[in-house]
Parts: C-alpha cells; structure tokens; sequence
C-alpha cells in the first residue's frame, strides 16, 4: 500500500512516499515553485548502522559511576540499556547534581536547529521538563548573528522585528534602483526558513529584481554569492573588512557633501560624534577611500565610484548574517545602519537596509506575521546564563566573570550537561579545545537520533524520533504556509518522540503530571492550535477548524494589503512612532554603549583589526571562510545521499583560487590538509577563480572525525578560533580565521610520506 502524508522541515514542505511501512522517497510541495533538494536526503539514513535504536550508556560512566574517565568520551565504548534503566540513571543523576551543586550546575543552553514543529521542538522540551525540577543555566542569543541581537536594539530599538519585517523582494523590484549586498544573496541559504516554508522565493525575489532593472553589487570574497545570470559586479574584498569599506564610503558621502542631512537631523541622533571619527578628529586618522582601501584590497576609485552611485540612486543594503560572525562582527552592522542613514532612504519602499537577504527565504518573503502559540517552557528560577558561544570558557573556567551587554557574570561551576536538538560538535569554533573542556563535567546527556559526533561524546544517549515518526503542526510566523506534520512511519527500533523520553523521566522524579498538564502528544497540539487561531482571528486571520485543518493538510495565510517594508511607519511619522531606543531614533552615537566603557565596542561604529585577517598574515596563510552548506542545513543528513552524493572523495570540498594553488603545488581533486596552531582538517581541492586570492572556502557541516587534532571529514571548525566578538556581544567568531594547507600524504597509501 503507497501514502503520501505531508511533512515540513526547515528546508521546505514534502509529500512523503511511504510503501508498506517505509519511506521510499519524498516529493516537492505542489505548491512550491523552488523545492530545495536537501529533503529527500534523510531517506537512506532512517535505518541503518547510523541509527540510534534503543538506550546507551557510555562504558566507563555505567561502570565507574558519573564522572570517570571524562577523557574517554569520543573512543569509549557503550553499552544498550533499557528504558527503565535509563530513566532511573538519569534521574537519580539529576537528584544527586540538584542536592550536590544546586540546579545552576546543570548547562542545558541545547542550543540547535532541531526540526520543524510547535510541539515537538526538542530545546522547548527539555526546558519545560528542567523547569519542572527547579531550572537549569541557559544560554542567550544565537550563532547566526549574535552581535547583531545585542547591538541592533541599542541602536534600532530592536533587531529580530527588522529581520521579520525586512523589506520585501515585490518593493525591491519595483522602487529600488541599486542593491548593495556585503556577502551577497548566495541562493544556496534561502533553501532554509526557520519553522518550514511551503513555496521559495528567494530566486524568484532575486531575479525579478534584475529583470526590473535593479543592478546589484556583490561584496564579497565570493564571486558565487549572486547568482550568475543578475550579471553583478564583484567587489572581492578581503574577508572581515567590511567595515574599513563602509567607513570609506561614509567618509566619502561626508567629504563630497552627498549625505542626506535631512534625515540625519531627523531621524537619527549622534551623527556629529561618527562624522568626526571619520574625518580623524578623534584618532588623527580619517577614513578616506585610500585609507579604506589599504585594508580591504579593493582601489579608492572603485570606493569613491561605489558611494557616488549609492548617493545617485535608490539604494537598498544588504547585510549578510555573515558579517556578524566575526571578530568585532558588531560593527559591520552598526556601520550599515550609519552608512544607510547618510542615504536616508531608510523606511521608504524597497531601499534603505536589510539584514541578511543573504541567509533564509523568510528574509524579503512578504507576509502577515501571525502570534501563533508555543509550547509553553514555564519558568526558569535559575538566573545563570552564558553568551550561548562562550560554551568552552564555562566549562573550563567556572568561578571566573565575564562582561556582556553592560554587565558582569559569572560562570557557573557546570557538573550536568544535557543537550538535545542542536550539535555543539558541529557549531562551536575550536573544536579540539571544546572536546578538552567537555571532559570535565560529571555526565554529559544527550537526545539524538543518530550517531553523529555530539552522541558519541556523551555519556547517556536517549534515542528520539525524527519529524517522520511522529505527528505535528508546523505553524510559523515566518511563512504564509500553515502545514500539518504527518506520522509517515512507526518510531525506529526503541526510539522515543523527546516528549515522550522526558515524560517517562519525569514520571521517575515523580513530576509528570507537572511536565504534561495531563495532555497527550495529540491534546497538546490542538490546545496549541487552537490558542493560535484565536490570536490569528484578533489579527483579522480566520484560520479553519483543527478537523478542517486536519482534512486539508495545509493553509495559506493571506498577504497583507501592502508589501512590507522596513520601519515605514517611523520614516512616515518618528515622532508618534519612535524607535525603542532611548532617544527614540537611530543611534548612530549611543550614549549606553559608550557608558559601557569597552575599549573593543565604543559608542559608534569603528573599525578594529580582527583578530586574524590578511593585513597580517604569517608566510603562507590563507582567509578560510567557512560557510553555511548548500547540500544540507548545518550538520544535518551529513551522513546522507545527498550530502554524499557532493563529496566523491568522501572529505568535504575546499575551494581555492588558482594562484594560490600553484604556488603550493597543489592540483584539482587532490587532498589536502587544512592546518593552524589550534587544529586540522582534510579537505578535497577545487580550485577555481570564484574565489579572491588569499582565501579558501569550506562549507561547514562535516561530521567531526577527529584522529588526533585532525578532523579527518573536513570540519572546519577544528580550526575556527573561539573569541568573543566584544565584550557587548560575546558572539561567535567563526569567519576570522588563518590557515595554512598543504598536501596531505595519507600515511597508509603512502607509509614514507607525513
Ligand atoms: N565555522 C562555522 N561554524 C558555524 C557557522 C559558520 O558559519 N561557520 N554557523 C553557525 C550557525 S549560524 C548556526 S545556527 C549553528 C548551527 O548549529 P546546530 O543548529 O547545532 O547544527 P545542526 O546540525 O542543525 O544541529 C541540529 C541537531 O539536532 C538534531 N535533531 C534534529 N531533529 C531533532 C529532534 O527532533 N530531537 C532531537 N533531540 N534532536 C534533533 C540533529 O540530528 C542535529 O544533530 O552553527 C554555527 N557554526
Ligand atoms: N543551505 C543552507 N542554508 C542555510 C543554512 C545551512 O546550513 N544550509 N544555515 C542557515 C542559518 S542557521 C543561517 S544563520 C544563515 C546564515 O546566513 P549567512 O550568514 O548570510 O550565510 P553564510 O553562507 O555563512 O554567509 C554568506 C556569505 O558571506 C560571505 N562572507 C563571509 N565572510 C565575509 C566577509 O567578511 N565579508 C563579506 N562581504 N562577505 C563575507 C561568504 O562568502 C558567504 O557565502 O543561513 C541559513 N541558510
Ligand atoms: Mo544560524
């Protein structure tokens, strides 16, 4: 018998072949013009050696107790075990870390994508299910921009409401003239949407911009970051310079007398204090186009010629997520705001800034943004939190402070960790420094559904389903599609939804009827639902019945009246819609920040060397920049066909420019090792001149393999430095990063070579 029950996923809406019980293939949404080819590699990985089955306990922790042999997490070997078992191991393990060290010894941040679904969404689960037991420490803010999240609201009032309200590609194409992107709009990020999408658009987006006659520049060490066939100019700068670029431009603007004082006076406060770090009156250096120009490799000519056309026309920047994700990634924000202010097209239809048309389809995708319900997580009593990338520095320094947003904290002492729904392994930068620290705590839990590198480094692995084995609603106020997440098959082998998992736990603690309010699975999702509709209806949505909703397996939202466009109301009126900032504008100065007194993030927008950068290199390093995978979302189905099908030589491409190859020697398809002082990877050369010279591009998502330092799969972050961005932000810096590469001599083909 063949069905085909509907799923969603981050990566789009699929309808799923399912033939006597197992899952033969998926297919595109009809509705989806643009389907990302990523789904269907889940299908030959459901079942197989790299499933996880049933229950398993690491060795040496089942048999010495928690905290033996930390080290071994990574080689140790495990053991099956039954549910009962585990349910009773980690809740006698929970109660004797509670009463030993207090609930802020557990680390339970469990920062990660998980999949789509408003009630099987792992991290909401899991601290639903600690707060039932008295709290555990979090983890603020996000790897994909935390810089932004903390800069932004100082200077914008807010950051994640501009991102949802950017806009939209309809008044790009029909009001803007010139389109600036720094890191370009690779098409490969708007396969994803957070929460699921039902039709792509960002292609579309793109290029009916070009066909209305948009021209569109890509900054970027990419030349692939736009798509060939919109025709724009490449500006190849070095990576993490952005900001000497737009400071050059802005002083440009200021020295020609091409800003736009109007709206300066206006809508924005602190000009006079950014215009005089421009002209040098506060550092004796002014931030010509030459000066600009020295830093990120592009001519002054070039620069001029950029901030008059900028000037001249209707102008929309674009800011890749990207740029935040790097050292002092604070600032290439806050410069893009001070940039598009001087133009003072901001709030006017299809020009100003936009953050990230770069990163996801729900960037530039106009539509009505609903209040759907969550599954509520109750609250927290445990105040300790961590800068969610400053992992490392809690696990190996507790006791010790640390500065964020205007504040001091200190690190818990973290005894407990328990992760599930994201892979620290495949998102922390320094991954052989985080694998020392992660010896440390006493037990280590994870929910996982397959063996990836994250589940062999625990010590208790509890099995859960994927969104194919269990039945949800994809409600998302990202998208305009609504869709019903179907069970496609049974749980494989002993695997349990998370809900589920911690249901049983709890039941153990003796707080289930805390943690499920007395509501299944199914009750849950309706009573979600059912709040969501309500809400919809406030905002003038009739969404169906939840049998309707049932039935029918999906519904779109209807668009609203006008096309989105970014802060239109506080261009149309500051006073009667001021900014959430303190002075009710844009701060160009911000007196709070500089009352922070950081000598790495003053009160405007400056530029700092980054920590490592081509300004200064040693002899033969290259800028790796380690981007977000076209073949697959972050680390996930790594181990599928369609990953795979990308990786013949079975380590992850790296793709170099082709002077720089031959001046190492090195030929196309070739293996070569990635190298610094912190690790090392293998990577399969591309050489190709889409590249700038000086710089190598590896995507990130390789399941880590380490053999000793050396990721022997290709993960970058085996090298990646792990800094803060300031002390404002504390945000990853992934993208700042030195390597050297040289051929790599497989020691068994080749027993006189390494
Ligand atoms: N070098 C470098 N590093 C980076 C970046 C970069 O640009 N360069 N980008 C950063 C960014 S922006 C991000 S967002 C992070 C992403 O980092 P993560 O979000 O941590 O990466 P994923 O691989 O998506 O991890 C999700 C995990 O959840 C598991 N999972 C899926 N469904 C379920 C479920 O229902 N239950 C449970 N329990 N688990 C489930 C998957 O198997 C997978 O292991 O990476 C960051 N790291
Ligand atoms: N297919 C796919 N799509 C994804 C994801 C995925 O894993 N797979 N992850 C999603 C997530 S969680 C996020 S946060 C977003 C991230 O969205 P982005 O941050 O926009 O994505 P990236 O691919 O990391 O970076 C975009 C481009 O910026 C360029 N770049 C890097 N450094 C610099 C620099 O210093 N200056 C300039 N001008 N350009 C630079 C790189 O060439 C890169 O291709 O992507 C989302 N989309
Ligand atoms: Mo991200």
């Amino acid at each position: 018998m063949t069905t085909m029950p509907l799923t969603s996923a981050h990566w789009g809406t699929y309808r799923v072949e399912v033939r006597d019980g197992k899952i033969v293939a998926l297919h595109p949404f009809e509705r989806d013009p643009d389907p990302s080819p990523i789904g269907p590699g889940i299908v030959d990985v459901l079942e197989g050696p790299t499933r996880i089955t049933a229950p398993m306990v690491r060795k040496s922790w089942l048999e010495g107790g928690p905290g033996t042999d930390g080290e071994k997490r990574g080689s140790d070997e495990f053991v099956e075990v039954s549910w009962g078992h585990a349910n009773r191991l980690v809740a006698s393990e929970l109660n004797r870390v509670r009463r030993e060290h207090g609930n802020r010894a557990i680390y339970a941040g469990s920062y990660g994508w998980a999949s789509a679904g408003r009630f099987h969404h792992a991290q909401s689960q899991l601290k639903r299910f600690l707060n039932c037991i008295g709290g555990y420490t979090g983890s603020k803010n996000t790897y994909s921009f935390a810089a932004a999240e903390v800069l932004v609201p100082h200077v914008l009032g807010t950051f994640r409401q501009h991102v949802d309200e950017t806009t939209c590609w309809e008044s790009i194409a029909s009001d803007c003239e010139f389109f600036v992107a720094f890191g370009g709009v690779p098409l490969k990020n708007g396969q994803i949407s957070q929460g699921g999408t039902g039709a792509h658009v960002q292609k579309a987006g793109l290029w009916a911009a070009h066909e209305a006659g948009v021209s569109i520049v890509n900054v970027s060490p990419l030349r692939s970051d736009v798509m060939d066939a919109v025709g724009a100019e490449w500006l190849p700068l070095r990576p993490s310079t952005d900001v000497a670029l737009m400071l050059g431009l802005a002083h440009t603007l200021l020295v020609e007398n091409l800003q736009d004082s109007v709206f300066l006076d206006r809508y924005t406060v602190g000009f006079n204090r950014f215009a005089a770090y421009l002209m040098g009156e506060t550092d004796r250096i002014p931030k010509s186009a030459e000066w600009a120009a020295e830093i990120c490799d592009l001519s002054a000519d070039a620069i001029r010629a950029l901030a008059r056309r900028m000037a001249a026309r209707r102008t929309m920047i674009s800011v890749a997520w990207a740029l935040t994700r790097q050292d002092h990634g604070e600032q290439p924000f806050w410069a893009a705001i001070a940039l598009a202010s001087m133009l003072g097209q901001i709030g006017l239809p299809g020009t100003g800034i936009g953050f990230g048309y770069s990163a996801m389809n729900n960037v530039g995708l106009n539509r009505r943004q609903i209040n759907y319900a969550s599954f509520p997580q109750g609250s927290n009593p445990v105040r300790d939190f961590i800068p969610v990338a400053r992992v490392t520095d809690l696990l190996e320094s507790p006791g010790t402070r640390f500065d964020y947003d205007g504040k001091s904290y200190e690190y818990p002492d973290i005894r407990l960790v328990w992760w599930a729904g994201g892979n620290p392994f495949h998102h922390h930068q320094d991954l052989n420094r985080m694998r020392r620290a992660w010896a440390k705590p006493e037990t280590i839990i994870v929910n996982e559904w397959c063996w990836n590198s994250l589940a062999k480094h625990a010590d208790i692995v509890l099995p859960c389903t994927t969104s194919l084995e269990r039945s949800d609603i994809a409600l998302t106020p990202k998208d305009p599609y609504q869709v019903v997440m179907d069970q496609a098959i049974a749980p494989v082998g002993d695997a349990r939804d998370d809900h589920e998992i911690l249901r049983g736990i709890a039941a153990e603690m003796g707080v289930e009827e805390a943690f499920t309010e007395g509501r299944s699975p199914n009750e849950w999702q309706r009573w979600i639902y059912d709040i969501s509709r309500q809400q919809a209806s406030q905002q003038g949505v009739e969404m169906p019945s939840w049998e309707n909703f049932q039935r029918d397996g999906w519904i779109k939202v209807p668009l609203p009246d006008s096309p989105n466009i970014m802060m239109e109301a506080f261009r149309a009126d500051p006073e009667a819609n001021p900014l959430a900032t303190p002075s009710g504008r844009i701060e160009i100065f911000s007196d709070t920040i500089a009352g922070f007194g950081y000598d790495d993030c003053p009160g405007h927008p400056a530029w700092f060397e980054p920590a490592e950068w081509l300004g200064r290199t040693e002899p033969d390093q290259l800028h790796m920049i380690s981007n977000q995978p076209r073949n697959k979302l972050h680390s996930q189905f790594d181990h599928g066909s369609v990953s795979r099908a990308d990786r013949p030589l079975g380590v992850e491409p790296v793709t170099m420019n082709p002077d720089d190859a031959s001046a190492r020697g090195l030929t196309q398809d070739q293996i070569v090792r990635l190298h610094n002082t912190r690790g090392a990877c293998l990577a399969a050369l591309n050489i190709s001149d889409e590249i700038r010279p000086g710089v190598i591009q590896i995507a990130t998502g390789a399941w880590f393999d380490p053999d000793g330092v050396t990721c022997r799969h290709g993960n970058p972050n085996a090298l990646t430095l792990d800094k803060g961005t300031s002390s404002l932000a504390q945000g990853p810096i992934a993208h700042s990063c030195l390597v050297a590469v040289e051929p790599y001599l497989d020691p068994k083909q080749n027993p006189a070579g390494s």
